[in-house]
């Protein structure tokens, strides 16, 4: 019997969602968090790790994965003061592994985390959810806007700099950054025994004439080739990857599984527009483009025993909460991918 690590992204003491709730949704043992008052690139003070540890620990639930540390901007373009920051990372990777952090998901996406055209886009049953309308994203200029997964702190003046750094850096010099990163990394990730999922990007395109690197296929398999071990590896997230329809998902999630790569998975749905515009969806294989039946299908033939969690969900029954992140959909997410995985189970 494979016990699914179910888990549910919780934003600390913060989140309008409450340890209690999580607790009650039937089948989750464990959240994903940060410690969210330290700017990135610094050091987590030990105490914050350990009261949130305790907290999350005195609710019934374990805190085996974190999501993200993030990658300071030095890093990523190998300048100012890279080096210090990538060693403040190591020793966040030891300091986690230290309260039995299992797992640490991070990205390499040059400043823009998750992008979108809309937080809110009410859809046909009422409910409303993020959506990515090309013509939309075409017109957004960033140095004049925010999104919540974006870091807030730049002025226009430096956010124009920040992309211009990586105009001229480009794909390859991106590459080239992230293989120093990683091989710095990967050593202590291995010494602690940690898991490093890096994040595809999101979406799989560049954006705002920016690189982005982590897309499709070829490019994950250049990536994990950066170091053969299982500690580097992915979380594999099928709504990132899946709004290209090139990305076959159930064949990654095979490939990937069986080497023994996919150490976190984030299973959410998307419905592909004609255009390439995606809108989130309900989880459910027919409410989006993915077939996540067979995706778990193919997940579970591995013999998966990584950490799993809904990704976002819509807002639904009027919730109003930080988009994506409401309690009512996700959970729905999570009793459903629950449902499959004891159905694989059983009909082993
Ligand atoms: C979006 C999330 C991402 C993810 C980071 C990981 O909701 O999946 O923001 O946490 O990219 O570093």
């Amino acid at each position: 019997m494979i016990c699914l690590k179910m888990t549910f992204r919780w934003y600390g003491m913060e989140d309008s969602i409450t340890l209690e709730q999580i607790r009650q949704i039937p089948g989750v043992s464990g959240v994903v968090t940060a410690v969210y008052d330290v700017e990135p690139g610094n050091v987590w003070p030990r105490e914050s790790i350990q009261c949130l540890k305790d907290e999350v620990e005195s609710h019934g639930l374990k805190m085996e994965v974190i999501e993200s540390v993030p990658v300071h901007e030095d890093i990523k373009l190998r300048r100012g003061r890279y080096k210090e920051y990538i060693e403040n990372y190591k020793e966040n990777i030891r300091r986690l592994s230290a309260v039995g952090v299992k797992c640490i998901c991070y990205n390499f996406m040059p400043v823009f985390d998750w992008t979108r055209s809309r937080l809110d886009q009410p859809l046909e049953d009422g409910s409303n959810a993020l959506v990515y309308y090309k013509k939309d994203v075409d017109k957004m200029d960033p140095t004049k806007m925010t999104l919540p997964g974006w870091d807030a702190s730049y002025t226009p003046r430096e956010m124009a700099e920040l992309i211009d750094a990586y105009k001229s850096l480009g794909e390859e010099g991106l590459w080239k950054n992230l293989e120093y990163f990683i091989q710095e990394i990967i050593p202590v990730a291995i010494e602690c025994d940690v898991n490093m999922g890096i994040h595809p990007d999101d979406p799989p395109w560049p954006i705002f004439g920016i690189p982005r690197i982590i897309t499709n296929e070829k490019n994950i398999d250049r990536f994990l080739d950066l170091y053969n071990d299982s500690h580097h590896g992915l979380t594999l997230c099928t709504g990132s990857l899946g709004c290209l329809t090139d990305n076959d998902i159930p064949k990654m999630m095979k490939k990937y599984g069986e080497q023994n790569r996919i150490c976190f998975a984030h299973i959410r749905n998307i419905k592909i527009l004609e255009d390439g515009s995606f809108e989130e969806s309900g989880h459910l294989s027919e409410n989006g483009s993915l077939d996540i039946a067979e995706v778990l299908k193919a997940l579970h033939r591995t013999g998966f025993d990584g950490y799993i969690r809904p990704d976002h969900g819509r807002m639904i029954w009027g919730e109003q909460g930080k988009p994506g992140y409401g309690l009512y959909d996700r959970a729905l997410g999570a009793a459903y991918i629950n449902g499959i995985w004891e159905t694989l189970e059983k009909s082993r």
